[in-house]
């Protein structure tokens, strides 16, 4: 008898121990998902809601000329129906408004596109059955739909940006956190005592809605969470990633429901350590507005940027980034070995800014020329290089160096530090043209046009045969 129930005892173990085998994604599993996304290099996010009509004036005033206006609400300190009552007037979506956006990325070179199904202020834009704010009650639109629908039409992959902050519903306890926003803080709920288990519920049952009616969604962007306030307490986040997981298996989540070390964003994410994601928490890490230094060996990360100052649309901001800039930023980025998310903000008729298009389209023509340099493309063998950035693909058999030049050499002679290989060959990538490569040294000296092909970044190929050989100390 004993002995039986020994037996049964190991099996147990047994069992629970391969069960939990089972559970965990194999690292070829996780490569296979994760292929596409580090591919792909360049996204586009958008930022819309109630607040893009508002564009960043309350009242007849400018609330400031920089600053994200996609938290007006808080900025002005208004409660839920004061908002609604300014904002949805001025929240007018123009017929196919969609297949613009979904042209501009296309245009621009992005391989997917992450909007806003809900940010903070609580506005859902999909029809959704567990709220009455939202685009099918308000609108009688599902905006999700129609944004998904013109994404997939030019054939790009779709994300939703989903605030887990919410400054709508009337069971978020906004005092269980001192660090997350909320615009009627230190002020008693209107309606007496909170349940934030409701508010949790409610937010489960739009992400399953979203998860479940507009076919395959390939990104879930939470956002966001403090120390004082993450993971299971503040939104059962393990549940909401095992929900997320089991409707849509292939989905890339980032790390945003936690604010902890082990999840890889402690502080904004990348400041001064090198992050660890266990992938419990996450797939890949989000710094915000800035480029790490050297990249973040060994994790997937994206850098989510802005065009101006703001991600929601404000009239008043007009520090726009030079297209220069934005297509540094993204050969920067992929220099690093991490994806660059770029920002658009539309109005409230979901028509995109001008200066937003224009950037767009300079990268696109930039992209046509020379995408070959950052699609599928892996981090710089160099830490610092004096005249610009490289990235590389490598093989066992031959690998190719993209050198970008942004400080263009006035001798002609591009320097490519520590290359031990013989046999190589060079050309400019936009025409083509043949390069003379020469070794001196451990160096490899590439004769370059007097002049700049391109004054956003030149890029130089240079084609090496055999097995990558670098210096110790290129
Ligand atoms: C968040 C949002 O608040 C913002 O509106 C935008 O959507 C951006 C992409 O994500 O921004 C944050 C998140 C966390 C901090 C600051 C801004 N933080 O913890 O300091």
């Amino acid at each position: 008898m004993e002995k039986i129930s020994k037996l049964s005892k190991s099996v147990l173990v047994f069992l629970i121990l391969i069960s939990f085998v089972y559970a965990q994604e194999s690292p070829d599993n996780r490569d296979a998902r994760m292929e596409w996304w580090r591919q792909a290099r360049f996204g586009m996010f958008v930022h819309w809601g109630l607040y893009s009509g508002l564009a960043g004036t309350w009242d007849g005033k400018p609330v400031g000329k920089t600053g994200g206006m996609e938290w007006i609400q808080q900025r002005v300190k208004v409660d839920t129906d004061t908002y609604a009552k300014q904002a949805i007037p001025l929240f007018k979506p123009k017929p196919n408004f969609a297949v613009e956006w979904a042209r501009l990325a296309k245009e621009a070179g992005c391989k997917y596109v992450v909007f806003t199904t809900k940010h903070h202020e609580g506005f859902a834009l999909h029809d959704s059955k567990v709220s009455d704010y939202d685009a099918g009650s308000v609108l009688n639109r599902d905006l999700v739909k129609e944004i998904v629908d013109a994404l997939r039409a030019e054939g790009l992959r779709v994300g939703f940006y989903h605030s887990v902050i919410d400054w709508h519903h009337n069971q978020y306890e906004y005092e269980l956190s001192k660090q997350l926003p909320h615009p009627l803080k230190g002020k008693p709920y209107p309606e007496g005592k909170r349940d934030h288990s409701k508010y949790i519920e409610y937010l489960h049952a739009q992400v399953r809605e979203l998860l479940t009616q507009y076919g395959k969604i390939d990104i879930m962007w939470w956002d966001y969470s403090s120390q004082d306030f993450q993971g299971d307490k503040a939104w059962k986040a393990t549940e909401l990633m095992k929900m997320a997981r089991s409707l849509q298996p292939q989905i890339i989540m980032n790390n945003r429901l936690y604010r902890i070390p082990e999840a890889g964003w402690a502080s904004m994410g990348t400041d001064g350590y090198t992050p660890r994601l266990n992938p419990k928490y996450g797939d890949f890490i989000t710094p915000e507005q800035h480029i790490p230094p050297t990249g973040m060996p060994g994790v997937d990360w994206e850098t989510c940027m802005t065009m101006n100052t703001t991600w929601g649309y404000s009239e008043h901001d007009h520090a726009w980034k030079s297209s220069k800039t934005l297509i540094r930023n993204l050969i920067d980025i992929a220099s690093k070995g991490g994806n660059y998310l770029l920002n658009i903000g539309p109005k409230g008729d979901g028509s995109i800014p001008e200066e937003s298009i224009k950037a767009m389209r300079d990268i696109g023509a930039w992209m046509k020329a020379n995408s070959e340099s950052i699609y599928g493309t892996t981090a710089s063998p160099y830490e610092n290089l004096k005249w610009g950035r490289c990235t590389k693909k490598v093989t066992d058999k031959k690998a190719t160096l993209y050198l970008h030049i942004f400080d263009y050499p006035q001798d002609g002679r591009l320097i490519v530090p520590g290359v031990i290989n013989k046999d190589i060959t060079a050309y400019l990538l936009a025409t083509g043209e043949k390069l003379k490569a020469v070794n001196e040294g451990n160096n490899v000296v590439v004769s370059i046009p007097s002049k700049p092909l391109d004054e956003n970044a030149t890029v130089v190929v240079l084609e090496i045969n055999g097995r990558l050989q670098l210096a110790n100390k290129p």
